[in-house]
């Protein structure tokens, strides 16, 4: 069965959206495969995000997604790596649409409450970095 790698980031945690984002996994009829509470190191946050390594926001990156703890998630089920990216919604939340996660619960692209893998090659790399 497919699965996705799927984290709720340090802004999530602090406004209390983690209960928030399982149970939308949960109702929409995904199965919960792993998950923990960590805070990250920069130099797992460094590979996490490596292909973003030449950006001018990488350093912002890094020091966000290491600012407090993040809660790790692998979801399993069909499709569910392209429907959650549909579930989180646009990166930039301005683009969010209501209804998905970043378009009811965010307002800035650095602190857009989830992480989730947006391919299959995504998904294997980061289920192993983080679990
Ligand atoms: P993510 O990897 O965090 O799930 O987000 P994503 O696939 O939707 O977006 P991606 O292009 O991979 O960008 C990773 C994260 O970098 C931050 N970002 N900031 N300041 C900027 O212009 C900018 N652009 C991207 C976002 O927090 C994004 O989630
Ligand atoms: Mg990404």
């Amino acid at each position: 069965m497919e699965k996705t790698f799927i984290m709720v980031k340090p802004d999530g945690v602090k406004r209390q959206l983690v209960g928030e984002i399982v149970s939308r996994f949960e109702k929409r009829g995904y199965t919960l495969a792993d998950a923990k509470l960590m805070t990250i190191s920069r130099e797992t946050a460094e590979s996490h995000y490596g292909e973003h390594s030449d950006k001018p926001f990488f350093g912002e990156l890094v020091d966000f997604i290491t600012s407090g703890p993040v809660f790790a998630m692998v979801w399993e089920g069909e499709n569910v790596i392209e429907n959650a990216r549909t579930m989180m919604g646009a990166t930039n939340p301005k683009d969010a649409a209501p209804g998905s996660i970043r378009g009811d619960y965010a307002v800035n692209v650095g602190q857009n409450i989830v992480h989730g893998s947006d391919s299959p090659e995504s998904a294997e790399r980061e289920i192993a970095l983080f679990f």
